[in-house]
Protein backbone atom coordinates (compact mmCIF):
# COMPACT_ATOMS: atom_id res chain seq x y z
CA UNK A 1 0.00 0.00 0.00
CA UNK A 2 1.12 3.52 -1.02
CA UNK A 3 0.49 6.22 1.88
CA UNK A 4 0.43 9.96 1.07
CA UNK A 5 3.37 11.91 1.57
CA UNK A 6 3.11 14.61 3.92
CA UNK A 7 4.51 18.11 3.06
CA UNK A 8 6.60 17.80 6.15
CA UNK A 9 7.48 14.85 8.12
CA UNK A 10 5.72 14.07 11.09
CA UNK A 11 9.62 12.76 12.45
CA UNK A 12 12.94 12.18 11.21
CA UNK A 13 15.40 9.32 11.94
CA UNK A 14 19.11 9.39 12.28
CA UNK A 15 20.84 6.22 11.70
CA UNK A 16 20.46 3.79 8.89
CA UNK A 17 21.93 0.36 10.41
CA UNK A 18 19.30 -2.51 11.43
CA UNK A 19 16.97 -0.63 13.86
CA UNK A 20 16.80 2.56 12.15
CA UNK A 21 15.35 1.17 8.77
CA UNK A 22 13.07 -0.81 10.01
CA UNK A 23 11.39 1.58 12.38
CA UNK A 24 10.84 4.01 9.73
CA UNK A 25 9.57 1.20 7.79
CA UNK A 26 7.21 0.31 10.94
CA UNK A 27 6.21 4.10 11.46
CA UNK A 28 5.70 4.36 7.72
CA UNK A 29 3.43 1.84 8.10
CA UNK A 30 1.48 3.81 9.83
CA UNK A 31 0.89 6.12 7.75
CA UNK A 32 3.58 8.76 9.30
CA UNK A 33 5.96 10.67 6.99
CA UNK A 34 9.14 9.83 7.93
CA UNK A 35 12.76 11.83 6.85
CA UNK A 36 15.98 9.49 7.43
CA UNK A 37 19.38 10.51 7.61
CA UNK A 38 22.72 8.87 7.48
CA UNK A 39 25.99 10.03 8.67
CA UNK A 40 27.05 8.02 5.71
CA UNK A 41 24.62 9.62 3.13
CA UNK A 42 25.36 6.85 0.33
CA UNK A 43 23.12 4.65 2.85
CA UNK A 44 20.26 7.18 2.35
CA UNK A 45 20.68 6.67 -1.21
CA UNK A 46 20.54 3.32 -0.85
CA UNK A 47 17.49 3.10 1.21
CA UNK A 48 15.16 5.50 -0.55
CA UNK A 49 16.48 3.19 -4.00
CA UNK A 50 15.70 0.08 -1.99
CA UNK A 51 13.41 -0.68 0.61
CA UNK A 52 11.81 2.81 1.37
CA UNK A 53 10.76 3.36 -2.07
CA UNK A 54 7.31 4.21 -2.67
CA UNK A 55 6.50 4.63 0.87
CA UNK A 56 6.11 7.67 2.98
CA UNK A 57 9.74 8.24 3.61
CA UNK A 58 11.87 11.15 2.37
CA UNK A 59 16.09 10.91 2.49
CA UNK A 60 18.47 13.92 3.61
CA UNK A 61 21.32 14.49 3.15
CA UNK A 62 22.07 16.86 5.69
CA UNK A 63 21.17 17.64 9.09
CA UNK A 64 20.03 21.07 8.20
CA UNK A 65 18.05 19.37 5.00
CA UNK A 66 16.52 17.31 8.35
CA UNK A 67 15.49 19.54 9.86
CA UNK A 68 13.85 21.56 7.37
CA UNK A 69 11.88 19.02 5.78
CA UNK A 70 9.92 18.52 9.55
CA UNK A 71 6.91 19.90 11.00
CA UNK A 72 6.87 21.58 14.34
CA UNK A 73 7.56 20.55 17.21
CA UNK A 74 10.32 18.90 15.24
CA UNK A 75 10.88 15.55 16.20
CA UNK A 76 13.83 13.53 15.50
CA UNK A 77 15.43 10.26 16.40
CA UNK A 78 18.33 9.47 16.87
CA UNK A 79 19.30 5.53 16.18
CA UNK A 80 23.03 5.59 16.09
CA UNK A 81 25.47 3.97 18.11
CA UNK A 82 25.45 4.74 22.03
CA UNK A 83 27.96 7.79 22.88
CA UNK A 84 29.89 10.01 21.35
CA UNK A 85 27.99 9.74 18.43
CA UNK A 86 24.68 10.85 19.83
CA UNK A 87 26.80 13.80 21.32
CA UNK A 88 27.95 14.80 18.09
CA UNK A 89 24.54 14.53 16.31
CA UNK A 90 23.47 16.85 19.19
CA UNK A 91 25.52 18.76 19.08
CA UNK A 92 25.01 19.31 15.35
CA UNK A 93 21.17 19.40 15.53
CA UNK A 94 21.26 22.37 18.29
CA UNK A 95 21.92 25.27 16.35
CA UNK A 96 19.38 24.05 13.74
CA UNK A 97 16.34 23.67 16.17
CA UNK A 98 13.50 26.07 17.70
CA UNK A 99 12.37 25.85 21.65
CA UNK A 100 10.26 22.94 21.99
CA UNK A 101 11.52 20.72 19.25
CA UNK A 102 12.35 17.43 20.77
CA UNK A 103 15.70 14.89 20.00
CA UNK A 104 15.05 11.48 21.24
CA UNK A 105 18.16 9.10 21.59
CA UNK A 106 16.45 5.57 20.92
CA UNK A 107 19.70 3.87 21.04
CA UNK A 108 21.10 1.45 23.92
CA UNK A 109 22.44 4.39 26.14
CA UNK A 110 23.64 4.16 29.46
CA UNK A 111 21.42 6.43 32.09
CA UNK A 112 23.89 8.71 32.91
CA UNK A 113 24.80 10.22 29.69
CA UNK A 114 20.47 10.35 29.14
CA UNK A 115 20.22 12.28 32.55
CA UNK A 116 23.22 14.88 31.02
CA UNK A 117 21.96 15.10 27.69
CA UNK A 118 18.37 16.05 28.92
CA UNK A 119 20.43 18.62 31.14
CA UNK A 120 21.95 20.10 28.44
CA UNK A 121 18.76 20.15 25.89
CA UNK A 122 16.44 21.73 28.45
CA UNK A 123 19.29 24.29 29.21
CA UNK A 124 19.00 25.27 25.00
CA UNK A 125 15.08 25.42 25.66
CA UNK A 126 14.41 22.18 23.75
CA UNK A 127 13.52 18.84 25.23
CA UNK A 128 15.03 15.89 25.04
CA UNK A 129 14.09 11.85 25.34
CA UNK A 130 15.70 8.80 26.26
CA UNK A 131 14.14 5.84 24.84
CA UNK A 132 14.73 2.56 25.07
CA UNK A 133 13.83 0.04 22.50
CA UNK A 134 13.77 -3.50 22.52
CA UNK A 135 12.65 -6.89 19.64
CA UNK A 136 15.48 -6.25 17.69
CA UNK A 137 15.31 -6.10 13.58
CA UNK A 138 12.24 -7.73 13.73
CA UNK A 139 10.28 -5.85 16.99
CA UNK A 140 11.69 -2.41 15.39
CA UNK A 141 9.67 -3.10 11.98
CA UNK A 142 6.63 -5.32 13.22
CA UNK A 143 6.29 -3.61 17.12
CA UNK A 144 9.13 -3.05 19.59
CA UNK A 145 8.48 -2.38 23.18
CA UNK A 146 9.49 1.35 23.91
CA UNK A 147 10.55 2.68 27.27
CA UNK A 148 10.49 6.08 26.83
CA UNK A 149 12.09 9.04 29.69
CA UNK A 150 13.09 12.16 29.91
CA UNK A 151 11.91 15.72 29.21
CA UNK A 152 7.99 14.58 29.89
CA UNK A 153 6.66 17.57 28.07
CA UNK A 154 7.84 16.26 24.85
CA UNK A 155 5.69 12.52 25.66
CA UNK A 156 2.42 14.53 24.39
CA UNK A 157 4.11 15.00 20.60
CA UNK A 158 6.00 11.48 20.87
CA UNK A 159 3.02 9.53 22.46
CA UNK A 160 1.05 8.99 18.96
CA UNK A 161 3.81 7.99 16.98
CA UNK A 162 5.63 5.58 19.81
CA UNK A 163 2.15 4.01 21.05
CA UNK A 164 1.38 4.02 17.01
CA UNK A 165 4.34 1.48 16.05
CA UNK A 166 4.90 -0.29 19.23
CA UNK A 167 3.56 -4.03 20.16
CA UNK A 168 0.55 -4.73 21.92
CA UNK A 169 -0.81 -6.95 24.32
CA UNK A 170 -3.86 -9.25 23.69
CA UNK A 171 -6.25 -6.57 24.61
CA UNK A 172 -4.28 -3.68 22.47
CA UNK A 173 -2.97 -2.52 24.85
CA UNK A 174 0.76 -0.53 23.63
CA UNK A 175 4.09 -1.79 25.28
CA UNK A 176 5.02 1.73 25.35
CA UNK A 177 4.65 4.19 27.83
CA UNK A 178 5.98 7.39 30.10
CA UNK A 179 8.85 5.70 31.97
CA UNK A 180 9.92 9.12 33.70
CA UNK A 181 11.67 11.43 34.29
CA UNK A 182 15.88 11.89 32.62
CA UNK A 183 17.41 8.74 32.39
CA UNK A 184 14.46 6.67 33.52
CA UNK A 185 13.79 5.39 30.14
CA UNK A 186 17.42 4.24 29.60
CA UNK A 187 17.74 2.89 33.39
CA UNK A 188 14.33 0.45 32.68
CA UNK A 189 15.92 -0.85 29.45
CA UNK A 190 19.09 -1.29 30.86
CA UNK A 191 17.44 -3.58 33.72
CA UNK A 192 15.62 -4.94 30.75
CA UNK A 193 18.74 -6.16 29.04
CA UNK A 194 20.30 -7.45 32.41
CA UNK A 195 17.12 -9.64 33.35
CA UNK A 196 17.85 -10.69 29.34
CA UNK A 197 21.09 -12.01 30.21
CA UNK A 198 19.74 -14.02 33.51
CA UNK A 199 16.61 -15.29 31.37
CA UNK A 200 19.10 -16.45 28.81
CA UNK A 201 21.76 -18.24 30.91
CA UNK A 202 19.07 -20.24 33.30
CA UNK A 203 17.46 -21.42 29.64
CA UNK A 204 21.74 -22.22 29.32
CA UNK A 205 21.73 -24.22 32.71
CA UNK A 206 18.61 -26.16 31.80
CA UNK A 207 20.29 -27.19 28.43
CA UNK A 208 23.54 -27.86 30.12
CA UNK A 209 22.18 -30.30 33.33
CA UNK A 210 19.97 -31.97 30.10
CA UNK A 211 22.49 -32.40 28.13
CA UNK A 212 25.33 -33.71 30.59
CA UNK A 213 23.07 -35.46 33.46
CA UNK A 214 20.22 -36.78 31.30
CA UNK A 215 22.27 -37.10 28.48
CA UNK A 216 19.78 -35.95 26.09
CA UNK A 217 20.02 -35.08 22.74
CA UNK A 218 19.79 -31.72 21.12
CA UNK A 219 16.10 -33.57 19.77
CA UNK A 220 15.30 -34.28 22.88
CA UNK A 221 15.68 -31.19 24.52
CA UNK A 222 13.64 -29.34 21.50
CA UNK A 223 10.82 -31.60 22.51
CA UNK A 224 11.04 -30.38 26.13
CA UNK A 225 11.50 -26.55 25.43
CA UNK A 226 8.40 -26.91 23.00
CA UNK A 227 6.43 -28.46 25.93
CA UNK A 228 7.56 -25.61 28.35
CA UNK A 229 6.93 -22.84 26.33
CA UNK A 230 2.70 -24.17 26.50
CA UNK A 231 2.99 -23.42 29.94
CA UNK A 232 4.18 -20.64 32.40
CA UNK A 233 7.58 -20.65 31.14
CA UNK A 234 6.09 -19.39 27.47
CA UNK A 235 7.97 -16.88 26.88
CA UNK A 236 9.64 -15.51 23.29
CA UNK A 237 13.49 -16.83 25.04
CA UNK A 238 11.96 -20.50 25.55
CA UNK A 239 10.40 -20.16 22.12
CA UNK A 240 14.02 -19.90 20.25
CA UNK A 241 15.49 -22.09 22.38
CA UNK A 242 13.16 -24.79 20.71
CA UNK A 243 13.72 -23.72 17.17
CA UNK A 244 17.67 -23.45 17.75
CA UNK A 245 17.65 -27.29 19.67
CA UNK A 246 15.98 -28.59 16.48
CA UNK A 247 18.10 -26.36 13.35
CA UNK A 248 20.63 -28.65 11.38
CA UNK A 249 23.32 -27.97 10.17
CA UNK A 250 24.25 -28.78 6.51
CA UNK A 251 25.47 -32.70 7.50
CA UNK A 252 22.12 -33.14 9.26
CA UNK A 253 24.13 -32.88 12.80
CA UNK A 254 22.33 -29.80 15.26
CA UNK A 255 23.42 -26.59 14.48
CA UNK A 256 23.88 -25.64 17.98
CA UNK A 257 26.48 -28.61 18.85
CA UNK A 258 28.82 -26.67 16.38
CA UNK A 259 28.96 -22.95 17.74
CA UNK A 260 31.44 -22.35 19.98
CA UNK A 261 30.96 -21.85 23.83
CA UNK A 262 32.62 -18.60 24.09
CA UNK A 263 29.52 -15.54 24.86
CA UNK A 264 30.07 -11.82 23.64
CA UNK A 265 28.13 -8.58 25.33
CA UNK A 266 27.96 -5.30 24.93
CA UNK A 267 27.79 -4.08 28.02
CA UNK A 268 24.16 -3.34 29.51
CA UNK A 269 24.57 -6.71 31.71
CA UNK A 270 27.46 -4.83 33.48
CA UNK A 271 26.29 -1.63 33.24
CA UNK A 272 22.94 -3.33 35.52
CA UNK A 273 25.64 -5.45 37.60
CA UNK A 274 27.14 -2.40 38.38
CA UNK A 275 24.52 0.17 39.10
CA UNK A 276 23.11 -3.03 41.88
CA UNK A 277 26.65 -2.51 43.01
CA UNK A 278 26.30 1.10 43.71
CA UNK A 279 22.77 1.03 44.88
CA UNK A 280 23.79 -2.13 47.38
CA UNK A 281 20.76 -3.98 45.67
CA UNK A 282 21.86 -7.61 46.05
CA UNK A 283 21.35 -8.42 41.87
CA UNK A 284 22.97 -11.61 42.32
CA UNK A 285 21.18 -13.74 39.38
CA UNK A 286 22.00 -10.90 36.63
CA UNK A 287 25.20 -10.68 38.24
CA UNK A 288 26.22 -14.25 37.91
CA UNK A 289 25.08 -14.22 33.87
CA UNK A 290 27.15 -11.31 33.54
CA UNK A 291 29.99 -13.31 34.92
CA UNK A 292 29.25 -16.58 33.00
CA UNK A 293 29.50 -14.64 29.80
CA UNK A 294 33.11 -13.59 31.36
CA UNK A 295 33.82 -17.19 31.85
CA UNK A 296 32.83 -18.63 28.88
CA UNK A 297 35.26 -16.24 27.51
CA UNK A 298 38.15 -17.70 28.65
CA UNK A 299 37.88 -20.54 26.28
CA UNK A 300 41.49 -21.42 25.92
CA UNK A 301 41.71 -21.32 29.80
CA UNK A 302 39.19 -23.02 30.40
CA UNK A 303 40.70 -26.22 27.96
CA UNK A 304 43.73 -26.39 29.51
CA UNK A 305 42.20 -25.99 32.92
CA UNK A 306 39.98 -29.14 31.85
CA UNK A 307 43.50 -31.35 31.28
CA UNK A 308 44.16 -31.04 34.69
CA UNK A 309 41.90 -30.39 37.09
CA UNK A 310 39.07 -33.40 37.66
CA UNK A 311 35.86 -33.31 39.14
CA UNK A 312 32.72 -35.41 39.59
CA UNK A 313 31.59 -37.72 35.91
CA UNK A 314 27.76 -36.78 36.12
CA UNK A 315 25.70 -39.48 36.40
CA UNK A 316 22.21 -40.18 37.02
CA UNK A 317 19.75 -43.40 37.53
CA UNK A 318 16.77 -41.65 39.03
CA UNK A 319 13.16 -40.93 37.15
CA UNK A 320 14.02 -38.91 34.06
CA UNK A 321 10.79 -37.49 33.89
CA UNK A 322 10.54 -35.82 36.98
CA UNK A 323 13.87 -34.19 36.67
CA UNK A 324 12.74 -33.12 34.02
CA UNK A 325 9.89 -31.41 35.71
CA UNK A 326 11.88 -30.38 38.52
CA UNK A 327 14.29 -28.53 36.22
CA UNK A 328 11.02 -26.56 35.07
CA UNK A 329 10.11 -25.73 38.29
CA UNK A 330 14.25 -24.56 39.18
CA UNK A 331 14.02 -22.37 36.17
CA UNK A 332 10.81 -20.50 36.97
CA UNK A 333 11.28 -20.00 40.62
CA UNK A 334 15.02 -18.76 39.63
CA UNK A 335 13.00 -16.63 37.19
CA UNK A 336 11.26 -14.99 39.68
CA UNK A 337 13.84 -13.99 41.71
CA UNK A 338 15.59 -12.64 38.85
CA UNK A 339 12.28 -10.36 38.14
CA UNK A 340 12.02 -9.88 41.72
CA UNK A 341 16.14 -8.22 42.05
CA UNK A 342 15.68 -6.29 38.92
CA UNK A 343 12.38 -4.90 40.55
CA UNK A 344 14.01 -3.78 43.70
CA UNK A 345 17.16 -2.03 41.48
CA UNK A 346 14.53 0.01 39.88
CA UNK A 347 12.86 0.69 43.24
CA UNK A 348 16.04 2.22 44.68
CA UNK A 349 16.90 3.75 41.69
CA UNK A 350 13.58 5.35 41.37
CA UNK A 351 14.58 6.12 45.25
CA UNK A 352 18.03 7.84 44.47
CA UNK A 353 17.13 9.66 41.42
CA UNK A 354 13.36 10.72 42.52
CA UNK A 355 11.96 8.78 39.55
CA UNK A 356 8.35 7.96 39.88
CA UNK A 357 8.41 4.76 37.96
CA UNK A 358 5.12 2.48 37.41
CA UNK A 359 6.06 -0.77 38.41
CA UNK A 360 2.87 -2.38 36.71
CA UNK A 361 3.35 -0.32 33.68
CA UNK A 362 6.97 -1.56 33.00
CA UNK A 363 5.79 -5.32 33.12
CA UNK A 364 3.58 -4.03 30.39
CA UNK A 365 5.92 -2.78 28.50
CA UNK A 366 7.90 -5.98 28.41
CA UNK A 367 4.82 -8.42 28.23
CA UNK A 368 5.37 -8.16 24.50
CA UNK A 369 7.65 -6.92 21.17
CA UNK A 370 10.48 -7.01 23.55
CA UNK A 371 13.44 -10.21 24.10
CA UNK A 372 11.67 -10.85 27.46
CA UNK A 373 8.32 -10.83 26.63
CA UNK A 374 6.86 -13.37 28.14
CA UNK A 375 3.17 -14.60 29.69
CA UNK A 376 4.74 -14.48 33.16
CA UNK A 377 4.99 -10.94 33.39
CA UNK A 378 1.10 -10.51 33.02
CA UNK A 379 1.21 -12.10 36.35
CA UNK A 380 4.45 -9.43 37.96
CA UNK A 381 1.84 -6.59 36.24
CA UNK A 382 -1.35 -8.10 38.46
CA UNK A 383 0.89 -8.41 41.46
CA UNK A 384 1.89 -4.99 41.27
CA UNK A 385 -1.81 -3.43 40.02
CA UNK A 386 -2.81 -5.35 43.52
CA UNK A 387 0.11 -3.88 45.36
CA UNK A 388 2.04 -0.86 44.21
CA UNK A 389 3.83 -0.49 47.03
CA UNK A 390 5.12 -4.14 47.10
CA UNK A 391 8.48 -4.36 48.57
CA UNK A 392 9.73 -7.58 47.01
CA UNK A 393 7.87 -9.89 44.37
CA UNK A 394 8.78 -12.63 46.48
CA UNK A 395 6.11 -11.43 48.89
CA UNK A 396 3.15 -11.61 46.81
CA UNK A 397 0.37 -14.10 47.34
CA UNK A 398 0.97 -15.82 43.89
CA UNK A 399 4.90 -15.45 43.38
CA UNK A 400 5.10 -17.10 47.18
CA UNK A 401 2.76 -19.57 46.35
CA UNK A 402 4.28 -20.83 43.50
CA UNK A 403 8.13 -20.77 44.43
CA UNK A 404 6.75 -22.46 47.24
CA UNK A 405 5.61 -25.38 45.28
CA UNK A 406 8.47 -25.34 43.21
CA UNK A 407 11.59 -25.03 45.74
CA UNK A 408 11.53 -28.80 46.53
CA UNK A 409 12.41 -29.13 42.95
CA UNK A 410 14.87 -26.05 42.66
CA UNK A 411 16.28 -27.67 45.34
CA UNK A 412 16.72 -31.23 43.66
CA UNK A 413 18.10 -29.88 40.56
CA UNK A 414 21.23 -26.99 42.03
CA UNK A 415 22.14 -30.20 44.39
CA UNK A 416 22.08 -32.56 41.32
CA UNK A 417 23.79 -30.24 39.39
CA UNK A 418 26.66 -29.31 42.27
CA UNK A 419 27.19 -33.05 43.01
CA UNK A 420 27.79 -34.11 39.48
CA UNK A 421 29.64 -30.93 39.03
CA UNK A 422 27.71 -29.37 36.48
CA UNK A 423 28.30 -25.25 36.88
CA UNK A 424 24.62 -23.41 37.37
CA UNK A 425 25.66 -20.39 39.10
CA UNK A 426 22.33 -18.35 38.20
CA UNK A 427 20.18 -21.07 39.57
CA UNK A 428 22.06 -22.05 42.34
CA UNK A 429 22.80 -17.94 43.52
CA UNK A 430 18.93 -17.24 42.83
CA UNK A 431 18.69 -20.61 45.56
CA UNK A 432 20.84 -18.84 47.87
CA UNK A 433 18.96 -15.93 47.42
CA UNK A 434 16.31 -17.15 48.02
CA UNK A 435 17.13 -18.25 51.35
CA UNK A 436 18.62 -15.42 52.48
CA UNK A 437 15.78 -13.47 51.79
CA UNK A 438 13.54 -15.60 53.77
CA UNK A 439 16.10 -16.08 56.88
CA UNK A 440 15.40 -14.03 59.81
CA UNK A 441 19.21 -14.10 61.46
CA UNK A 442 21.75 -14.31 59.06
CA UNK A 443 25.50 -14.81 60.39
CA UNK A 444 25.99 -11.18 59.64
CA UNK A 445 26.22 -10.99 63.45
CA UNK A 446 29.65 -12.86 63.45
CA UNK A 447 30.73 -10.77 60.59
CA UNK A 448 29.96 -7.13 62.33
CA UNK A 449 31.89 -8.90 65.08
CA UNK A 450 34.88 -9.62 63.37
CA UNK A 451 34.77 -6.59 61.76
CA UNK A 452 35.21 -4.95 65.26
CA UNK A 453 37.33 -6.88 66.22
CA UNK A 454 40.23 -5.84 63.52
CA UNK A 455 39.20 -2.49 62.78
CA UNK A 456 36.97 -1.12 65.73
CA UNK A 457 33.64 -0.70 62.86
CA UNK A 458 31.43 -1.10 66.18
CA UNK A 459 27.90 -2.99 66.23
CA UNK A 460 24.34 -3.04 67.24
CA UNK A 461 23.08 -5.36 69.95
CA UNK A 462 19.75 -7.71 69.76
CA UNK A 463 19.27 -6.83 73.50
CA UNK A 464 19.61 -2.63 72.74
CA UNK A 465 17.04 -0.20 70.52
CA UNK A 466 18.29 -0.24 66.61
CA UNK A 467 21.22 2.85 66.31
CA UNK A 468 23.08 2.28 69.47
CA UNK A 469 26.59 1.31 68.65
CA UNK A 470 29.38 -0.88 70.70
CA UNK A 471 32.62 -1.57 70.34
CA UNK A 472 34.48 -4.19 72.68
CA UNK A 473 38.13 -4.53 73.17
CA UNK A 474 38.14 -7.63 71.67
CA UNK A 475 41.92 -8.66 72.14
CA UNK A 476 43.06 -6.24 75.66
CA UNK A 477 45.13 -4.73 73.51
CA UNK A 478 43.15 -2.56 71.81
CA UNK A 479 41.62 1.20 73.03
CA UNK A 480 38.26 2.07 73.41
CA UNK A 481 38.12 4.13 70.79
CA UNK A 482 35.84 2.98 67.86
CA UNK A 483 35.78 3.50 64.20
CA UNK A 484 32.75 5.99 62.72
CA UNK A 485 29.38 4.07 61.59
CA UNK A 486 28.90 5.03 58.60
CA UNK A 487 28.01 2.22 55.19
CA UNK A 488 29.38 3.23 51.87
P1 LIG B 1 24.71 0.28 15.19
O1 LIG B 1 24.76 0.26 16.67
O2 LIG B 1 25.51 -0.70 14.42
O3 LIG B 1 25.08 1.77 14.70
C1 LIG B 1 25.13 2.08 13.34
C2 LIG B 1 24.76 3.52 13.13
O4 LIG B 1 25.59 4.38 13.93
C3 LIG B 1 25.00 3.93 11.68
O5 LIG B 1 23.99 4.84 11.33
C4 LIG B 1 26.35 4.60 11.75
O6 LIG B 1 26.56 5.55 10.71
C5 LIG B 1 26.24 5.32 13.06
N1 LIG B 1 27.53 5.76 13.59
C6 LIG B 1 28.58 5.03 14.03
BR1 LIG B 1 28.68 3.20 14.02
N2 LIG B 1 29.60 5.78 14.44
C7 LIG B 1 29.19 7.04 14.26
C8 LIG B 1 29.79 8.29 14.52
N3 LIG B 1 30.99 8.37 15.06
N4 LIG B 1 29.10 9.40 14.21
C9 LIG B 1 27.87 9.32 13.69
N5 LIG B 1 27.23 8.15 13.42
C10 LIG B 1 27.88 7.03 13.71
O7 LIG B 1 23.18 0.17 14.68
P2 LIG B 1 21.95 -0.67 15.24
O8 LIG B 1 22.32 -2.09 15.51
O9 LIG B 1 20.82 -0.37 14.32
O10 LIG B 1 21.65 0.01 16.66
C11 LIG B 1 21.35 1.38 16.81
C12 LIG B 1 21.19 1.66 18.29
O11 LIG B 1 20.11 0.84 18.79
C13 LIG B 1 22.40 1.27 19.13
O12 LIG B 1 22.50 2.12 20.22
C14 LIG B 1 22.06 -0.13 19.60
O13 LIG B 1 22.75 -0.48 20.79
C15 LIG B 1 20.58 0.00 19.82
N6 LIG B 1 19.81 -1.25 19.74
C16 LIG B 1 20.16 -2.23 18.86
C17 LIG B 1 19.41 -3.40 18.80
C18 LIG B 1 19.76 -4.50 17.82
O14 LIG B 1 19.14 -5.56 17.91
N7 LIG B 1 20.69 -4.28 16.90
C19 LIG B 1 18.30 -3.54 19.63
C20 LIG B 1 17.94 -2.51 20.49
C21 LIG B 1 18.71 -1.37 20.54
P3 LIG B 1 27.44 5.12 9.43
O15 LIG B 1 26.52 4.34 8.57
O16 LIG B 1 27.83 6.43 8.85
O17 LIG B 1 28.60 4.31 9.91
Amino acid sequence: MILPMKELSDIGLVGLAVMGENLILNMASKGYTVTAYNRSTEKVDAFMAGRAAGKSIRGAHSVEELVKSLAKPRKIMLMVKAGAPVDSFIEQLIPHLDKGDIIIDGGNTHFPDTNRRVELCESKGLLFVGAGVSGGEEGALTGPSIMPGGSKAAWESVKPIFQGISAKVDDGTPCCDWVGENGAGHFVKMVHNGIEYGDMQLICEAYQVMKDLLGMSADDMHEVFAEWNEGELDSYLTEITRDILKTKDEDGAPLVDKILDTAGQKGTGKWTGVAALEMGVPLTLIGEAVFARCLSAQKEERVEASKVISGPTPSFDGDKKAFIEDLRNALFAAKIVSYAQGYVLMREAANEYGWELNNGGIALMWRGGCIIRSAFLGNIKEAFDNNPALKNLLLDPYFQQRVEAAQAGWRRVVAAATINGIPAPTLTSALSYFDGYRTARLPANLLQAQRDFFGAHTYERTDKPRGEFFHTNWTGRGGDTSSSTYNA
